[in-house]
């Protein structure tokens, strides 16, 4: 008889971990959020928190995160509890992580290694996976050096998976010539986000761009404005990849609707490098819908991570309404108010009527951006019409001997474009 095949499980083993944190300062329920945060990205990446250590200090330790006595009593807790990992909430430096997987005897991470996981498992598009890889191989490329054991060692886990399940490489050779690659494959998509954008220009189009902090609900306003089918989850990034769609403002104006990647505290300087090929998009928004969950205790915090993601981005000063979303929850104590923006509106994304209003006071904004105009086409240069069309909202239009005279709100850019045939 044939010896009998002996199967291999490819499944890993769930792992536990102990989270880690610093209270800088005592500022303490800051603290704790970040920390439920972490125990979320966690569980999002298929691991379990098992425990929880926070040492207060004055700073992190720049040679081990924590101090030698914290040290001591995370690797008895680590003993105690069976973890088979920690899990620090800031971004460990090669050094920290290398001098505290010595100090600890078990498999170091940090946040950033858990949201770069994270966005390994949800990367759709080509364009998603490369940033994602490129991120993944950056990080580890810096952490190979000495020890770094459970990161180069063949364990599976957070760290070790890259976009599509594949293992991520260990090989430095590998990883550098990997690196320059993918770096060439984002030129690439780079060069083609521009044509699509030129193009755009060209036809004309407004561009409004939803952002704001994870699980706010950027997708579901997407999906009930446009029925774009966009993957709306209570779920910390359940967005990656950037969508686009039509959407029709009260007046009748078209408007390129785009829902991209949520942001997060402590995102890392790598993580949003990595996503500049996507989120570049945002500089060339013509107005920001800022969506703020209003039924979140921290969505002060929130929003102000939200500003500096988009300072980082080169977004400062654009133009902003903050949209209070999920007002028809329970949970709301008070609604704060935003300095930095141009309008508020509070809505719950699942209602009909306040989509309709978001978009009313998105063409109110808008409108204060325009002029009034008048414009003469002659018949002869009717391709010019398509571009006011689209783009303005239509006041009165007729149709004379000597061409199309329309009235109409124009922004800056129509109107230097149709400079010849202005009337008035
Ligand atoms: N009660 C209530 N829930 C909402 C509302 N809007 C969105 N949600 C829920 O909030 C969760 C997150 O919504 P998403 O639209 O996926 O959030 P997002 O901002 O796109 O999140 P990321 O893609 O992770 O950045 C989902 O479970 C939604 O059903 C709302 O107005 N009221
Ligand atoms: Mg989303």
């Amino acid at each position: 008889m044939a010896e009998k095949t002996q199967l291999h499980t490819t499944e890993e083993a769930e792992e536990k971990v102990i989270v880690v944190g610093v209270d800088i300062n005592g500022s303490g329920n800051n603290t704790e959020a970040c920390l439920d945060e972490l125990g979320l990205l966690i569980d999002t990446a298929g691991a379990k928190e098992i425990g929880r250590l926070v040492q207060k200090r004055e700073r992190v330790s720049p040679g081990f995160y924590l101090g030698k006595g914290k040290i001591e009593e995370l690797k008895n807790l680590v003993c105690e509890l069976g973890a088979t990992g920690v899990v620090c909430d800031d971004e460990l430096s090669p050094a920290q992580m290398r001098n505290l997987e010595e100090a600890l005897e078990t498999k170091v991470m940090d946040r950033t290694m858990v949201i770069l996981d994270i966005f390994a498992k949800r990367a759709m598009s080509s364009e998603g996976k490369i940033q994602v890889e490129l991120a993944q191989l950056k990080y580890r490329l810096t952490r190979l050096a000495g020890l770094g054991a459970s990161l180069s060692r063949l364990g599976g886990g957070i760290g070790t998976r890259g976009p599509g399940e594949k293992k991520l490489e260990t090989d430095r050779r590998y990883i550098k010539d990997r690196i320059s690659e993918l770096k060439e494959s984002l030129e690439e998509i780079r060069t083609h986000r521009e044509l699509l954008r030129n193009q755009r220009k060209k036809k004309g189009s407004v561009v409004v761009s939803l952002v704001g902090y994870t699980n706010a609900g950027k997708s579901t306003i997407l999906n009930g404005i446009t029925n774009a089918g966009v993957l709306e989850e209570d779920k910390l990034f359940a967005t990656l990849d950037t969508t686009t769609r039509i959407a029709q403002l009260p007046g009748g104006t078209n408007i390129m609707l785009t829902d991209t990647v949520g942001f997060i505290q402590k995102l890392s300087h790598h993580l949003v490098e990595a996503f500049k090929a996507t989120l570049e998009e945002l500089q060339y928004a013509d107005i920001l819908l800022h969506v703020v969950d209003a039924s979140d205790p921290s969505a002060e915090e929130h929003m102000k991570v939200v500003y500096d993601t988009l300072k980082e981005l080169g977004c400062e000063g654009k133009p902003v309404i903050t949209v209070f979303n999920k007002m028809d929850s329970a949970d709301i104590m008070h609604v704060p108010e935003d300095k930095n923006s141009l309008s508020q509106i509070n809505i719950s994304a699942k209602n009909a009527g306040d989509l309709n209003s978001l978009l009313a006071e998105t063409e109110r904004i808008l409108k204060t951006f325009r002029r009034q105009t008048k414009v003469l086409i002659p018949y002869s240069k009717g391709g010019l019409l398509s571009g006011i069309y689209g783009k303005c909202e239509i006041l009165s239009e007729e149709h004379t001997e000597d061409g199309t005279l329309i009235e109409a709100y124009m922004d800056d850019e129509t109107v230097s474009r149709l400079n010849d045939y202005i009337k008035e």
